[in-house]
């Protein structure tokens, strides 16, 4: 099996290829540190859709570490580029709750828009969790689609975890109470609760949500922790994205995000403007279709997979 890394990497190609290029193209052109090598290297951090907000941040911070160090070779200034990227993604790491702290079940309800990979990374991380000897229920609250259940039931046989299915056109937040409670009496660790797709433009569907976590709360009583809500958004929207996500956050508070699709993207610079526009952590990232496609993020292998 690859590492992670190196998953990573493959999956980061399409934005690393992107940023490499134009950069290494610029430093082709302008081997000497120039002001026109900032407005290249602000471009290419656009292109990769980074946002331009942080493109221009990135490109700043850059510069002001060359001038800083006296740097005069413009491939050396690739060195403070990756340190002021690492630096925006590690200002996230004091924001993530530590999922460790409840008691259990750990509960994770998994919201977004249709097709962004919610049952798609329930299922591998339910995997990963079972790896690691936890014991997994998943619970489709999705009762919108009849194919929504099914292919849940999927993803939990091949991670091992049990399952909760609803009939169609169940009230989701009982299907989160009955699962939270299944839990519960079961002795298990962790509760994956899949939500149907809905536009954040949906107010009564964004209000749906809140009522499914409250609903979650109420079955575990008093025994401590709240259910964790996590959005889960497909790289690919890039930063038409970020409003969406901000909209999810603003109806049901999230913990953290679920970044899928990055291997099907050049797009993967939207993980820097995830960490400076809405600062909620990206907790998972995803770059395939299999099983073993997600991986938990990690600030430095990102800035490593993207920059070498
Ligand atoms: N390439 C790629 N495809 C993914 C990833 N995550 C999910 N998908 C695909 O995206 C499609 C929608 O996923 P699904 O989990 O059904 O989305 P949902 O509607 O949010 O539940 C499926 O075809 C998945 O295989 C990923 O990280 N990379
Ligand atoms: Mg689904």
């Amino acid at each position: 099996m690859r590492s992670f890394f190196q998953r990573l990497a493959r999956g980061l190609a399409k934005t690393q290829q992107g940023l490499t290029d134009r950069i290494k193209e610029s430093i082709g052109l302008r081997p000497r540190l120039v002001e026109q090598f900032f407005d290249d290297l602000e471009a290419a951090l656009i292109a990769a859709d980074c946002g331009v907000d942080v493109a221009a941040t990135l490109a700043t911070e850059t510069r002001h570490s060359c001038e800083r160090d006296r740097v005069t070779d413009s491939a050396e200034s690739l060195v403070r580029l990756k340190a002021a990227m690492a630096q925006i993604l590690h200002s996230m790491d004091a924001v993530a709750t530590p999922p460790d702290s409840d008691t259990p079940p750990r509960v994770a309800l998994f919201v977004g828009v249709n097709g962004a990979g919610k049952t798609t990374s329930i299922g591998k991380i339910g995997c990963h969790y079972a790896r690691v000897g936890r014991r997994v229920l998943f619970a489709s609250a999705d009762t919108f689609r009849a194919a929504a259940g099914e292919q849940l039931e999927i993803w939990a046989e091949r991670a091992g975890a049990q399952l909760i299915r609803s009939v169609s056109g169940a009230d989701p937040a009982a299907v989160a109470f009955d699962a939270v409670s299944a839990a519960r009496a079961r002795g298990l660790d962790d509760v994956l609760i899949d939500t149907a797709g809905r536009l954040q433009t949906k107010s009564n569907l964004m209000a749906e949500l809140a009522k499914i976590r409250r609903s979650a709360d109420k079955a575990r009583g008093d025994s401590g922790g709240a259910a964790h809500a996590y959005l889960v958004m497909d790289a690919t929207t890039g930063q038409n994205g970020l409003s969406q996500a901000a909209e999810f956050a603003k109806a049901v508070q999230v913990e953290g995000i679920v970044l899928t699709k990055l291997d099907g993207t050049a797009k993967g610079g939207i993980v820097l403007a995830i960490a400076h526009r809405l600062k909620i952590p990206v907790l998972w990232v995803g770059v395939g279709e299999s099983i073993d496609d997600l991986e938990t993020f990690d600030a430095d292998e990102f800035v490593t997979a993207l920059l070498g």
